[in-house]
């Protein structure tokens, strides 16, 4: 699992999630699932198009990996709006977030680890 560190101008981009119904509400750095010989920059250049109708750049990893209970593995990934401007296209709602505000909203747990290292880059905390 791929999931994407958008910052423009110190701020993050958050996407809040509609399911499944314990996660719906909460936001996440929006990504999904790789699929099968996709490297993970195919997945997240994959994944922002479908969600977020943008082109993105990129893949330096941030954050440590955070192992899912199903086996899995979700990694973050630090990556450059190439073009286009987020569109809830898949989820309930968008936001730009700075560094004091990443402290302050509900995010999906398994995100939550990634917050010290997403600050070092935000404005205003
Ligand atoms: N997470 C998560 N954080 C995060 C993402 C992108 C995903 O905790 N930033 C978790 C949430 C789900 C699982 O990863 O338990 C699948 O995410 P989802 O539904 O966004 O990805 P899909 O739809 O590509 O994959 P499947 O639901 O597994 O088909």
């Amino acid at each position: 699992m791929v999931a994407a560190a958008i910052i423009v101008d110190g701020r993050l981009l958050l996407a809040q999630r509609t399911r499944p119904p314990e996660l719906a509400g909460l936001w996440e750095l929006p990504g999904g699932k790789a699929e099968a010989g996709e490297t993970a920059e195919d997945a997240l250049r994959r994944e922002l198009r479908e969600e977020l109708g943008v082109e993105v750049s990129g893949g330096d990893r941030i954050g440590d990996d955070v192992p899912l209970p199903d086996g899995r593995v979700l990694r973050a990934y630090r990556v450059e709006l190439v073009s286009g401007t987020p569109v809830a296209l898949d989820h309930a709602e968008l936001r730009w977030v700075d560094g004091r505000e990443l402290g302050d909203i509900d995010l999906v747990g398994n995100d939550r680890g990634w917050v010290p290292d997403l600050r070092v880059h935000l404005n205003g905390w």
